[in-house]
């Protein structure tokens, strides 16, 4: 009996606060076509040596019946993005949810599943703001399998070593956010993608 009352006092203490009903918008899950060119799904590109394929995957995936896999090898000095959002050159890019759709201070946090190999990678996230400043989150590829990456906005960083030359650099996220992009960094393999959320603010 004592061992019971016990666990169920370490159950509580672990439930709580991590145990509250977290609400999300769903941004992103990879479903339907995934391709890339002028009307694609995915806004993605390589260059100085890199090089990126992007597909769907129905084996490895996270939610929905696929995720969005990235073959890729960076290359030290070169550059890989994958993009979705609104104002990328592919037509078919937008996101579940339009940004001026959403209530941007109700929410707190970006996130997403990532499938990874555990190579240790660093693999960055950005986001555009609305003043077309370029903010920054570095994730790393830590484990091979499925993990939940949480990115609170705060976080963010500005991108010093790039800014579109439209960017309006006051140093303040200004929202609607309008695109994502993931750029893997120095290594190379498959990463899978899934599920890309915003998390509401308690
Ligand atoms: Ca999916």
């Amino acid at each position: 009996m004592k061992s019971l009352y016990l666990a169920a006092i370490i159950l509580l203490s672990v439930c709580s606060p991590a145990c509250a009903q977290e609400k999300t918008l769903l941004l992103d899950d990879y479903e339907g076509p995934i391709n890339g060119g002028p009307v694609g799904t995915v806004d993605f590109g390589a260059g100085n040596g890199s090089t990126v394929e992007v597909t769907a995957d129905t084996e490895i995936k996270k939610s929905g019946s696929q995720s969005l896999k990235i073959d890729y090898i960076a290359m030290p000095g070169g550059y890989i993005w994958v993009s979705k959002g609104y104002g990328l050159p592919a037509l078919n890019s937008s996101w579940l949810v339009k940004p001026e759709d959403i209530n941007w201070q109700k929410y707190k946090a970006f996130s997403f599943y990532m499938y990874g190999m555990g190579s240790g990678a660093t693999i960055a996230f950005d986001i555009r703001d609305a003043n077309d400043e370029v903010w920054r989150y570095l994730v790393k590829d830590r484990a091979k399998g499925w993990m939940r990456a949480v990115l609170p906005f705060a976080e963010f960083n500005q991108r010093d070593d790039w800014q579109p030359s439209t960017a309006v650099k006051n140093n303040i996220l200004d929202f609607p956010i309008s695109s994502y992009q993931y750029e893997p960094r120095e290594s190379q393999g498959a990463l899978h993608f899934d599920r890309v959320e915003l998390i509401e603010k308690e």
